[in-house]
């Protein structure tokens, strides 16, 4: 008799996805050390069953460096994914300043050493989940956005924060169509960018970022879909409106300010319920959040997620 097995990513959990005790073990003195902590990932169909330390860390493998810095979305060099490793070689990430203002009592334009300095750095592997239902796994290294945040001062009117990127036409030939509305800008809620996973990153694997990933300074919000992590910031504005992102701009319909990883609410053109890791072939279940709900979903609570994408 022909015993059905049931398809992966449909409830089940990989045996090669349980993290062998050893490497949980590893793990665990990794993390003790300031290192990546991925929320729990469980399908909903196994909580309950499954002994809560065995689900505690899911190791999941980072993605290649090859793929993370040759399968790129960055239209200011093409939005073709192997355009911003092909076109951003002309892009110079140094010397850098960022201005920071808005409602603010700190205001100033700091030189990215100084904006930087004296910040706990922070190595932390991320799942990045694009809107376009695939993902990687990407080991960060940077500083808490909180921390830069904070040292400006900002005041009681200060309830969203806008990051812009830089406009430089001449070094991202992106930037010479109006495919966007150039130059690109992000923003987050005071509390999404004071959380602990929200990060600005200077470099992956160690090194520091080549211009397709961002160089020199990049945005990193995990439980959003990977449009939110706005790269080469310029400027880090403090708000008392919801600021406009550019995909909003574009298809307000389509994109909407939160942007929060929802596996039950569907862009209009495709389902977000799976997702590709690059490199695999299979399609893994999407987790609400990106699989950080613990550490974020408390920032949402009594919101209508369906109305606020
Ligand atoms: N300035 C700018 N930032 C951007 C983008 C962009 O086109 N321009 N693309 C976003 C999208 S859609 C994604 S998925 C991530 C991709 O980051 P990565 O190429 O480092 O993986 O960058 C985001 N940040
Ligand atoms: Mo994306």
């Amino acid at each position: 008799m022909l015993i059905r097995k049931r398809r992966v990513g449909e409830g089940d959990i990989l045996s090669s996805e349980i993290t062998p005790y050893e490497l949980y073990l590893d793990r665990r003195r990794f993390i003790a050390q300031g290192a990546a902590v991925g929320a729990v990932v469980l399908p909903s169909t196994l909580a309950g069953r499954v002994p809560g330390a065995l689900y505690t860390q899911q190791v999941e493998e980072p993605t290649p460096y090859e793929d993370i810095t040759t399968y790129n979305n960055f239209y200011e060099f093409g939005s073709q994914k192997g355009d911003p490793a092909r076109y951003s070689g002309d892009f110079k990430p140094l010397p850098w300043s960022v201005v920071v203002d808005g409602e603010c009592d700190n205001p100033g334009t700091l030189a990215l050493e100084d904006l930087l300095q004296g910040h706990e750095v922070v190595e932390r592997t991320y799942r990045l989940r694009c809107v376009e239902a695939w993902s990687m796994v990407i080991p960060w290294r940077g500083v808490r956005l909180r921390d830069v945040l904070l040292r400006a001062q900002p005041n009681s009117d200060a309830r969203f924060v806008e990051m812009t990127t830089v406009l430089r036409p001449s070094e991202m030939p992106g930037q010479r169509h109006p495919m966007l509305p150039w130059p690109y800008v992000e923003g987050l809620r005071m509390d999404e960018a004071f959380n602990d996973l929200t990060l600005l990153a200077t470099g992956i694997y160690g090194k520091d970022l080549l211009n397709q990933n961002g160089a020199p300074l990049r945005l990193v919000v995990p439980w959003k879909y990977g449009f939110k992590s706005v790269k080469s910031i310029v400027r880090i504005r403090f708000t008392r409106e919801m600021p406009l992102n550019t995909w909003q701009e574009m298809a307000p319909h389509e994109y909407g300010f939160y942007a929060n990883v929802n596996p039950d609410v569907d862009h209009p053109r495709w389902s977000q319920a799976r997702e590709r890791r690059i490199g695999e072939f299979r399609r893994r279940m999407t987790l609400a959040f990106n699989g950080y709900a613990e550490q974020v979903a408390h920032m949402y609570r009594g919101m209508d997620l369906t109305r606020w994408y």
